[in-house]
């Protein structure tokens, strides 16, 4: 049989580790714990902007760049924990766009995917992919990954949107690729409203197959949102966690419309308090319509009014409350890459 072993020198550890520092080692046993931790320790804050305090400020900046100028005239919202970071989560990236009549925001692509939530104001665009799709209060538009993208506005007054991004997540990866388009403005190749008649509507074309990871459909109209979530108000059970509560799907395969960004929209019927529910992805959710708390599990509930944007960092635990009405959230997370990779995990109390 062998000798039991004997540690030589189990008090004073520095000079052994002074020497593995200089050859670029390092003892696993002291950061063990913080690498595979017990469970999610999320930098980002939980924290609200009010549309109140934040449209003002965009409005400055449409008076100070133009959106030529600026290529994209955006505020970033930055967590307060991950200040120039240019992220809203640990994981996410959003920002406040804004453009003005006649603007254009030149075309161009990249492999980060983004969402776009209209916040306010009419006669704005965006042209994906050789086609252009008019936005409204509360639409979603898509552009996926390396499709080509210009933003411009034939209407008045001020447009705003939310800029949902996976940006965090591909700069992780080193994946981030960019190009400009010789056009500030792509052609179109085909006319406004062919992807929602050839795929949003139920319909898809007899014999035409589709790439799995990105929706063939790019602006989901709020119109029919709205429609849908008012009319399940009336009859749908309601989850004690998540209210009434869908997902937005590509028609082609019933998955979420883009890898890595899950967008949702949810109604609260007047009154209604959900459960304590926390899940792995974080999330940014916008109030669309009412008024809300939002309490996040040891800290005081905050107040919401509509267009507030509130980021909620994973695995923190908290309830939605409709204050007066009933309230209308929208919501996008990275929830599809937890599912991909195996790591979604959600707790409902
Ligand atoms: O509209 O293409 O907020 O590329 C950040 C990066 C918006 C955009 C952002 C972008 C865009």
């Amino acid at each position: 049989m062998n000798e039991p072993h004997v540690l030589k020198n189990s008090v004073d550890r520095s000079a052994f580790y002074k020497e593995l520092d200089a050859l670029n080692l390092a003892p696993l046993w002291e950061v063990l714990k913080g690498l595979v931790p017990a469970d999610p320790r999320p930098t980002a804050a939980p924290y609200a902007w009010q549309w109140t305090t934040v449209r003002p400020q965009l409005l400055a900046a449409g008076g100070s760049i133009s959106a030529e100028e600026a290529e994209r005239r955006v505020l970033v919202l930055e967590n307060p924990k991950l200040r120039g970071k240019s992220q809203i989560t640990d994981t996410l990236y959003a920002g406040l766009q804004l453009i003005l009549p006649g603007e254009v925001a030149p075309a161009h692509r990249h492999t980060q995917s983004a969402l776009r939530f209209v916040l306010e104001g009419s006669g704005g665009y965006t042209a994906v992919a050789g086609e252009r799709t008019t936005m409204h209060r509360g639409d979603l538009i898509l552009t996926p990954f390396w499709t080509w993208h210009d933003h411009g506005h034939d209407g008045t007054g001020p447009v705003i949107w939310m800029d949902c991004l996976d940006v965090p997540l591909v700069g992780f990866l080193k994946t981030g690729f960019r190009e400009e388009h010789a056009e500030a403005a792509q052609g179109t190749s085909r006319p406004e409203g062919y992807s929602q008649a050839m795929y949003g509507s139920g319909l898809l074309p007899v014999g035409q197959s589709f790439g799995s990871l990105t929706s063939p459909v790019f602006n989901y109209p709020y119109s029919r949102t709205r429609e849908a979530l008012h009319r399940l108000a009336r009859t749908k059970e309601i989850d004690p966690h998540l209210g009434i509560c869908l997902r937005y799907v590509n028609p082609a395969n019933g998955d979420w419309v883009m890898p890595t960004l899950g967008p949702i929209m949810r109604l609260l019927p007047k009154g209604f308090s959900t459960s304590m529910y926390r899940s792995t992805d974080s999330a940014v959710f916008v109030l669309v319509e009412g008024e809300a708390t939002i309490e996040v599990e040891g800290a005081t509930p905050v107040k919401l009014k509509e267009n507030d944007v509130f980021a909620m960092p994973g695995w923190c635990a908290y309830r939605l409350h409709a204050s007066t009405g009933e309230c209308v959230f929208f919501s996008f997370s990275d929830r599809p890459v937890h599912e991909k990779l195996g790591l979604f995990r959600e707790e409902r109390r």
